[in-house]
């Protein structure tokens, strides 16, 4: 099982910030911003190189939930970025697909 299925099972702590039947939201435990948000699929997708035409909704789902969760972590207005890490050289560390959101702070472009 995933740290990220744990979370969802709430065997492991943490801070939720949505949630419904299809995916699970939860700040970041090693923020790399003021607001840093992990929005993540309950189904386990390992990363999104991995994803099926099936998983066509669900990757909606993903997207449109970063939406729900800028607007309740008040990022609408300033901004925010939605990152997705896949495999090695993009630092991908825990293997469940999950869509990174980051406010509340200038980021720069590129990234490092
Ligand atoms: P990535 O590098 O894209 O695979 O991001 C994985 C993120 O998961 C990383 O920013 C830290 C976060 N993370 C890892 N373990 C936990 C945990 O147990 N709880 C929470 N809230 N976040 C975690």
């Amino acid at each position: 099982m995933t740290i990220f299925e744990k979370i969802a099972r709430r065997e492991i702590p943490a801070n939720i910030v949505w949630e419904d039947d299809e995916v699970i939201a939860f700040h970041d435990v090693d923020p790399k911003a003021p607001v840093h948000v992990l929005v993540v699929p309950k189904r386990v997708i390992p990363r999104v190189a991995e994803s099926m035409p099936a998983d066509q909704a669900l990757l909606g789902k993903l997207l449109l939930t970063t939406r729900h969760v800028a607007e309740k972590l008040d990022l609408l207005e300033s901004g925010y970025r939605v990152v997705i890490n896949n495999g090695p050289d993009a630092g991908e560390s825990v293997p469940h697909l999950h869509v990174h959101v980051l406010g509340k702070r200038r980021l720069s472009w590129p990234p490092g």
